[in-house]
């Protein structure tokens, strides 16, 4: 067996951050950079040898080096078969299902997510456990710390794979079993949704367009919308993944899908659009003259989530990051289920989901997701959505307007500054939680606060903690303003700051939402003394 066993030197930067470890991609061609990596994470992988490791990525530049080098480097350390999709593509919520279906040991997703990808843009590479979901930061942590003190990795001396063709082929002793990334993802969103009324509706003229920015999520959404529900030719458009994502942002947000925003409120709007990110696991949802922010799309999802076969029997319980709003909170006060709250991360969402305590899951960042997979799911939302309006007849602005009327309204939106100074953030962020305790005794700008402090996640499943996950300021009359660092960023700090602001039935949910959320804007301003620290007079992006 050609094995060879090359000597190497730790790099100090491989943490993994709030989804993988990120950095740009002339950092990961660095020597050794990303063999470095995966011996880390072979090495704190106990019992691998013989078993199934998943790998795939979302196409981005630099993908194809990377999954050979790790199936040279996955025979080389005894496992016993790889299963990767055709042309290296699976998407994020695609490998999580793959790791469940074929009983996986982990899988080995390669993706920046919605960060731009080519020569110049940035690369990411992430593991998942058994379960399909985000490893805990138990693996990540361990990971890590075997970085930092690597001396040499193993790899097997053998020519690259073809990835073009699907079936069998041999590494050294190991199998690599090339497979069709989308047919078993399709396959499983058939058993969750009502088909037979999505495809009718298209048949009776329902228009949509799915914007798949020129990523992962292409070759699903065709096979799906277009192939299984008949949708018309061209209703997902840039629908082919490329390397650099031609050249776009496939970050799915009203600044980088903004020719989705404007055809949506546009004369012509059809009566659906949507997009998905680099990666797949993010969703955006527009209606005809109706944004849905995904915090609100969470919230509706569950509380409709019946109406769709798989869910028909109900959900168990309902779980959404700390900074995402509290509209889905009071579904599952209606509905009588669990509701927890967890910090920023897909991975926090596992233990709760393999323990059957909740259902659906949430973030504001345009994630949603369900127990069908360890991963949010940008496709399946999408699909679900479709779904409830074929069932219920009512079209997306018809539906969010009654949500709110039952529900109330949380307006809620986030600004984020990105490309700070790392210092700058990091001390801005220590010196408000200095301030917290007396926040709180005093109240500021003449309201009184409630609740101020830096979250901690007890996770009520292994009785992991997760300390200093973003500070909260809560008000007297339910509004709450979080502050807290990206762990995505490859450049300086991201600033991200999160407002929201209830509005109970029958109040005004008609306003626009930066007007209803501009007092809680400026406190957070002058709390945190943004412009004078930053320099920056306004957020970089808005969602
Ligand atoms: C961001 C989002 C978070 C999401 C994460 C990964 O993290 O805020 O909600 O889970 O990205 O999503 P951060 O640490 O930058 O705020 V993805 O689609 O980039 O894998
Ligand atoms: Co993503």
């Amino acid at each position: 067996m050609s094995v060879k066993i090359i000597a190497t030197t730790p790099y100090e930067d491989q943490k993994p951050g709030t989804s993988g470890l990120r950095k740009r991609v002339v950092h990961f061609q660095q020597p050794n950079y990303v063999e470095n990596f995966i011996q880390s994470l072979f090495d704190s992988l106990p019992e691998k040898q013989g078993k199934t490791l998943v790998i795939g990525g979302d196409g981005r530049y630099f993908n194809d080096t990377v999954i050979q080098i790790a199936i040279r480097m996955a025979a080389a350390n005894g496992f016993g078969r790889v299963l990767v999709g055709q042309g290296g593509i699976l998407s994020t919520p695609g490998a999580s299902h793959v790791i469940r279906h074929y009983g996986a040991f982990g899988g080995i997703v390669l993706s920046a997510s919605h960060n731009p990808g080519g020569p110049d843009g940035d690369f990411g590479i992430k593991y998942n456990a058994s379960n399909g979901g985000p490893a805990p930061e138990r693996i990540t942590d361990a990971v890590y710390a075997r970085s930092r003190v690597i001396t040499e990795y193993k790899s097997a001396d053998t020519p690259d794979v073809d990835l073009s063709r699907k079936g069998i082929q041999h590494v050294e002793g190991m199998i690599v079993e090339v497979i069709d990334p989308v047919a078993d993802y399709a396959a499983l969103m058939e058993t969750l949704f009502d088909f037979d009324a999505i495809a009718a509706m298209f048949k009776t003229g329902f228009r949509m367009r799915f914007d798949a920015m020129h990523a992962v999520t292409g070759p699903y959404a065709k096979a799906i919308i277009e192939g299984h529900l008949g949708a018309p030719d061209g209703t997902v458009i840039n629908a082919v993944p490329l390397p650099d994502f031609g050249g776009g942002h496939p970050d799915p947000n009203l600044v980088y899908a903004k020719d989705l925003y404007d055809l949506m409120m546009g004369p012509d709007a059809p009566d659906f659009g949507a997009a998905s990110d680099g990666d797949g696991d993010r969703n955006l949802v527009i209606g005809r003259g109706r944004f849905v922010t995904p915090s609100d799309s969470l919230a509706i999802l569950a509380a409709n989530a019946h109406l769709a076969p798989g869910y028909a029997k109900g959900i168990a319980g309902i779980a959404r990051s700390m900074p995402t709003s509290a509209a889905a909170d009071r579904v599952a006060e209606k509905l009588g289920i669990e509701m927890h709250e967890t910090p920023t991360g897909w991975k926090f969402f596992g233990n709760l989901l393999d323990a059957g305590r909740v259902t659906i899951c949430g973030e504001e960042s345009a994630g949603t997701g369900s127990d069908h997979v360890r991963e949010k799911d940008g496709l399946w939302a999408v699909l679900l959505w479709l779904n409830i309006i074929a069932r219920r007849g009512a079209g997306v602005d018809e539906i969010v307007r009654e949500h709110w009327a039952t529900y109330g309204r949380n307006y809620y939106s986030r600004h984020d500054y990105e490309e700070v100074d790392s210092e700058t953030a990091n001390r801005l962020m220590a010196d408000l939680r200095a301030k917290l305790p007396a926040l709180l005794a005093d109240g500021f700008g003449g309201r009184e606060i409630v609740l101020a402090d830096d979250f901690t996640y007890h996770d009520p499943v292994d009785g992991s903690t997760s300390a200093s996950q973003g500070v909260r300021i809560g008000f007297a009359d339910g509004s709450r303003i979080v502050f807290r660092l990206s762990g995505t960023g490859t450049v300086g700090a991201t600033l991200r700051i999160y407002l929201e602001r209830y509005e109970a039935p029958g109040g005004d949910h008609e306003r626009e939402t930066q007007e209803a959320l501009a007092d809680l804007v400026a406190l957070a301003e002058s709390v945190a003394e943004i412009g004078a620290r930053t320099g920056r007079a306004a957020p970089s992006v808005i969602t």
